[in-house]
This record gives structure tokens, sequence and C-alpha cells, in this order.
């Protein structure tokens, strides 16, 4: 084991401020370690499988410069380990080509069975700066301190194009702030698991605090994720097969905020993305709780939406489950819908229910044991413009701008 309690400052481009090589050895820092070059690291390690721990002060500037790196776009070093108890802080700009950029970041690691482990703070400014960065696959990272990020405060990607099977968890704080479009937790590869467990505040204009933009990733929160900023997003879904499932609250308390996105920016399908609700999604800021897009979304609801739902057009699925409240308006937009009632499924307000034509729309009621469409028809009622079905004591649909006749057999799932 290396022990370095030597303060050492560099201010030359590509001078990290220390560099160690001992493969399966363990580096152990006390020291304030400061380099202020361009593509300059507080430590660059340069063998696989070494492990560092910082419990001292890391400070880089310079742009593409991290406070801990291994590997690179020109190649990865597996096996590396890194945990921080002190300080890092960067700042600096992107540089490199854009097939290999460099990005300055707190910790960065490129390569295989990864492990960052944060029980410190780790501060990132700038752009295109991150607080952690991990590329490649089989990796972990564990967040227990505080990340403090201007534009992401961790970020999966890819070297292969072909990166999966990471984790991250998060038991501490992930802020981002001050710029716009930054993001908490920003996945770019697949089928990785994602857990909060602490708290993601999205502070900047149009800022995201979890975005999965890679497909068939699993992701949990059961912390807090608050939406702050202005136009911010608590979570983004914008690829196909993410499942994310709230177990705690996601606060869209900015203006215009949403709790969750899916969005559809890139043109990429949707399919099997599927938003669970068991906790509390609260749009207080006067967004939407759920904001749905052009493609095919699934949304399961048994927790408490505070806020409007608003599924867009294709053919969604919202399941009005056991225990779940939506109080505010479900739109379900062009496509043909299908909305799901379960037992103690709570009050339901559907806006644009269409009862027939090209944008037809579906409510299975099947939970309820319904005979036939006569028996369905017996528990609705017309008031106003309004048709309301019945259909237990805590159970009821509402069809705003809908007239008893136009309702017909291919409306409802019965039996
Ligand atoms: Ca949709
Ligand atoms: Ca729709
Ligand atoms: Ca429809």
């Amino acid at each position: 084991m290396v022990v370095n309690r030597k303060s050492i400052a560099t201010t030359a481009p590509g001078a990290d401020a220390f560099t160690f090589s001992d493969g399966n050895g363990a580096l152990v820092n006390f020291g304030n370690l400061s380099a202020a070059g361009g593509l300059a690291d507080g430590i660059r390690v340069t063998a696989a499988g070494a492990s560092v721990v910082n419990h001292g002060s890391i400070v880089t500037s310079g742009d593409g410069s991290d406070g801990i790196g291994a590997g690179g776009w020109f190649g990865a070093l597996d096996g590396v380990s890194v945990t921080n108890f002190g300080t890092i802080a960067s700042s600096g700009n992107a540089t490199g080509t854009d097939d290999a950029p460099e990005y300055p970041t707190g910790i960065e690691l490129f390569g295989e069975n990864e492990r960052i482990t944060n029980h410190g703070t780790i501060t990132s400014r700038g752009i295109d700066g991150s607080g952690v960065s991990l590329v490649g696959s089989h990796g972990e990272v564990r967040n227990y301190g505080t990340i403090d990020a201007e534009a992401i405060g961790i970020v999966l990607d890819s070297l292969t194009g072909e990166d999966h099977a990471n984790s991250i968890e998060n038991f501490g704080l992930i802020r981002t702030h001050d710029l716009g479009l930054a993001h908490g937790i920003w996945v770019f590869t697949d089928g990785n698991d994602i857990v909060n467990r602490g708290t993601i505040r999205a502070e900047g204009v149009h800022d995201f605090g979890i975005a999965l933009e890679g497909m068939n990733n699993h992701s949990a929160n059961y912390g807090v994720i608050a939406a702050a900023g202005e136009e911010a997003r608590g979570v983004l879904i914008t690829n196909e097969g993410n499942d994310f499932t709230n177990y705690g609250r996601i606060e869209a308390s900015g203006a215009d905020g949403i709790g969750v996105r899916f969005s559809f920016d890139d043109g990429l399908s949707l399919t099997g993305s599927l938003f669970t609700n068991r906790g509390t999604v609260d749009a207080s800021g006067g967004g939407y709780a759920i904001l749905g897009s052009i493609p095919d979304e699934q949304v399961v609801n048994r927790g408490t939406l505070n806020g409007d739902v608003d599924m867009g057009d294709g053919n969604d699925r919202f399941v009005a489950g056991s225990g779940g409240h939506l109080n505010g308006l479900l739109t379900l937009g062009d496509g043909n819908d299908r909305i799901t009632i379960e037992r103690h499924g709570g009050d339901l307000v559907i806006g644009d229910f269409a009862a027939s034509g090209a944008s037809q729309d579906v409510l299975d009621l099947s939970a309820f044991h319904l005979r036939s469409f006569a028996d369905v028809m017996s528990h609705a009622s017309q008031t106003g413009g309004d048709v309301i079905l019945t259909l237990a004591g805590d159970t009821h649909v509402t069809l705003q701008g809908v007239g008893l006749t136009a309702l017909n057999p291919a409306d409802f799932i019965t039996g």
C-alpha cells in the first residue's frame, strides 16, 4: 500500500499531480493535490486492478481534467476501485475530439468491473462536467455523500456501444443546478440497475433527476427526486424496455415541472417502457404528474398522483390500480388507449375518452365481474355532459364530454 500525505500542485498541461501504476495495489491519499493544466488529473491510475482511497482534497481546473481517472477512449483499465472520503472538485470545459471527447469529471473510470464509492463531497463545475463518469460494463457506483454538479451528477456511458449491466445506488445527495439541461443520473447504456434511496435535486431550468436513455434499464426510487427548477423533470424515459417504479416521492415543484416524462426526442421507440407508482408523484408547480409522448406508454398507479396525467398519442395503457389515487385529469390523446380499473382503484376522471372512431378507447372493467354491456350501463349515469360509472363505493370513473347514448359494447371489457 502506498500512502501519500504530501501536498502536490502542478500547473503544466498534462501534468498529473499523482500517478499510480501498481496493479492490484492500493493508494491512500491524505494530501492536497491540485492540477491546473489541461488534461492534468489529480490522481491518474495507469494499472488495471488498482484501488485508490482519497481522504484528502483534490482540485483540478483544466479542460478535460479528472480528479481521479483511469483508462480513456484509447483503452480500458478493468477492475479499478475508487473510494472517496475527502473532497474532489473539478472544473474546466471539454476538450479532445468528437470521437474521443475528454470531459472534466470528479471521478472517471473506463473499463469492466469498476467500483466507485463516494462518502465525501464531489463538486463539478462547468457545462461539460460530471461528478462521476463510468464507461463500461458490470461496474458499481454507490453515493453516500454529496455530488454537487452544474451539469451531470453520475453518468453511465459506453466505450464499445454495447456496455451494460452496471449498478448505481444513491443513498446521499445528488444536486444539479445553475446550468440548463443538467442530469442527476444520466444513463446511456442498457440493462443497468438504478436505485435512489437518498435525494436527487434537479434545480436548474429543464434539469432532469434520473434520465434513462438506454434500453432495458430497471430503476426504482425509495427516496426523494425533486424537480425543483423551472420545467425540470423528475424522471425522463426516452427508450424501450425501461421500467421505473416509484416507492418514494417524486416532486415537480418548479414552474411547469413534470414528475415523469416519456419523451420521443430522438425518434426512439418506448415499447415496453413502464412507470409504476407505489409512492407519491406531486406536480405542485402546475405542470404534469406524468406526461407521455407519441409512442405507446404504460403507467400503473397504485399510489398517489397529484397533478394531471397526459398519455399523448399512441396506444397507451393506464392502470388505475388498487389503492391508487389520481388527483388530476387523465388525458388519453389519439390512439386506441386501454384503461384498466382495479378494485379499490379510486376515482378517475378521463377528459377525452373516445367512445368510437379511429381513436376509440377501451375501459377494462373485468375486475368488477360485470356480465354484459347492459350490466355496465346499469352502473352508468349522465351528469351534465359527463357519464359517471359507479363501480364500487370507492371507485368511480367519470368520462367527461361523453353522452350515455354514445357508449357501445366495444368500449368495455367485462366478465
Ligand atoms: Ca403515448
Ligand atoms: Ca394515446
Ligand atoms: Ca384515444
